[in-house]
């Protein structure tokens, strides 16, 4: 005995298509949450899709026993680029097991410590640019942002420079990457029948597929030709074996992780940094502490690996924004087989499901009458244990389970470098003080239109 799942009606054929917000179809699903609930159905141009908003359904499809990744729309779209590499293989495909075997320990702890002084040179140009701009410029927050995970990104993935803030035009492979990633999205919008009409754009989509693959194969030949013992991830993919199947990557393979990483790695770092920073101006209160415990932990000198595990406010900060604004705001599952969610909803075998961490990270029931308020209080080393281990999944912005994101140390380790080393050296304000946030959605959120300036405490350190 089950009980059917609310939903907007739609029309013949097209079902809810005409409902979404094309530019922000995440305001679409929130306010189909507000109004059905923690669960509802929508018949969307890629099949019939039930979203749930609660931290007890998030949980229960979170079990990778009875709910699996599903890699389909944009991400099977974006497979074309980048075929079975880490974020858009299928778990039963071989080489996704290879290759997490293989960087799980290049992404570990001690490997990225190793990257802190990559990291730290990349956030010095930052600083440079913005202490050389004054504080009359306004600052495109999320563009320098942007420019400072690629670099960060492919410097310490790859030794390889993109040196962003040394050109007004960003580097032919950023180019690429940015209309590859949304002509993907486009893609997975349209019937396959009308391809034909899209003869233009499949060319430079197939083209700029060919930059990417190019660009990287670039960096594989230089690194065979050159090497000097440097441990990165691309000597980990070169020389690591899988202890499992004794195997090593192919070349192909190695690339499209190359690609994967640049992709799945810089939009969303920069999406939390520029949430962060919007957050924070509006929060003088937080401001100030976090600013305080900067001044305290690392005064005025240069900031170092052994801070960063000291600076308990700045990470609490960064676990709001992400609750709040979490860059990947819905995460997509699919059913192993027929399953009954909730004690009532049934759900059928191969079923699209999606997580709306949007909502489910402010589900009452787990954070109480002040959810939608910007309190990093309550993400405290201490509080977040609690809360986590309470309402397990209650706070899932990286992902979930064997799917979950593979680059969290790395994208933590840099984000609170960031977030110190700007805090440590300026005073930030809102370039137009009456800004409210706005989003822009592509693969990931970020704020659009914000803009902020930036004054020198003292002198750069
Ligand atoms: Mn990351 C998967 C969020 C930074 C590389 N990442 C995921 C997923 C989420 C996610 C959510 C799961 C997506 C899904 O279920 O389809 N990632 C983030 C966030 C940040 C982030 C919020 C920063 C903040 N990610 C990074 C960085 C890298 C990276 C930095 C690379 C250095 N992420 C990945 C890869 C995967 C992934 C690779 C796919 C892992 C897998 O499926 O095995």
């Amino acid at each position: 005995n089950t009980t059917p799942i609310p939903g907007p009606p739609g029309l013949p054929l097209v079902g809810n298509a005409f409902d979404i917000n094309l530019e922000l179809p995440l305001r679409t699903f929130q306010d189909f949450a507000e109004q059905y609930g923690e669960i509802y159905r929508l018949n969307l141009p890629a099949g019939s899709t039930v979203i749930v908003s609660s931290q007890a359904l998030v949980h229960e499809l979170c079990d990778d026993k009875r709910f699996r990744k599903p890699v389909a729309s944009s991400l099977a779209e974006i497979r074309n680029g980048v075929h079975d590499g880490l974020f858009t293989a299928r778990e039963d495909e071989p080489n996704w097991g290879i290759a997490h075997r293989i960087l799980m320990p290049a992404f570990g702890p001690a490997s990225i410590q190793g990257m802190f002084t990559e990291m730290h040179e990349i956030a010095s140009q930052l600083t440079l640019k913005w202490a050389r701009h004054g504080s009359d410029a306004p600052i495109m927050v999320t563009d320098d942002f942007t420019r400072l995970t690629l670099d960060t990104l492919a410097l310490c993935t790859m030794n390889f420079r993109f040196n962003s803030y040394y050109h007004d035009d960003l580097h032919p492979f950023i180019n690429a990457m940015g209309d590859f990633l949304t002509e993907s999205g486009s893609r997975s919008m349209r019937p396959a029948l009308t391809s034909v009409f899209y003869q233009q754009a499949n060319r430079k989509y197939w083209a700029d597929i060919e930059i990417l693959r190019q660009t990287a194969q670039g960096v594989l030949d230089t690194r065979r030709k050159q090497r000097t013992g440097r441990k990165d991830l691309l000597s980990a993919m070169l020389d690591g074996v899988d202890p499992k199947t004794g195997q090593k990557l192919s070349d192909s393979s190695i690339i499209d992780n190359l690609i994967t990483f640049l992709i799945a790695g810089h939009e969303t770092t920069s999406g939390l940094l520029s949430f962060a920073f919007y957050l924070l101006i509006k929060h003088q209160d937080a401001y100030r502490k976090a600013q305080a415990e900067v001044d305290e932990v690392v005064g005025k000198g240069v900031i170092t690996e052994e801070h960063i595990k000291k600076l308990p406010y700045i990470a609490a900060i960064l676990r709001e924004t992400l609750r709040i604004c979490p860059t990947i705001p819905i995460i997509a599952r699919a059913a192993n087989q027929d399953e009954v969610i909730g004690g009532k909803y049934f759900i059928a075998k191969d079923q699209r499901l999606a997580l709306l961490l949007a909502e489910s990270h402010m589900d009452p029931s787990v954070y109480g009458e002040t959810a939608r308020d910007f309190k990093p209080e309550r993400m405290l080393d201490k509080n977040f244990e609690r809360l986590t281990k309470e309402f397990p999944d209650c706070w899932k912005p990286f992902g979930t389970g064997m799917r979950a994101c593979i680059g969290r140390p790395f994208a933590w380790q840099e984000a609170v470098l960031v977030m110190a080393m700007l805090l440590q050296n300026f005073d930030f304000s809102l370039d137009d003080p009456s800004y409210e946030l706005l989003y822009k959605q592509t693969l990931t959120t970020k704020p659009k239109n914000f803009y902020m300036r930036a004054s020198l405490r003292d002198g750069l350190t």
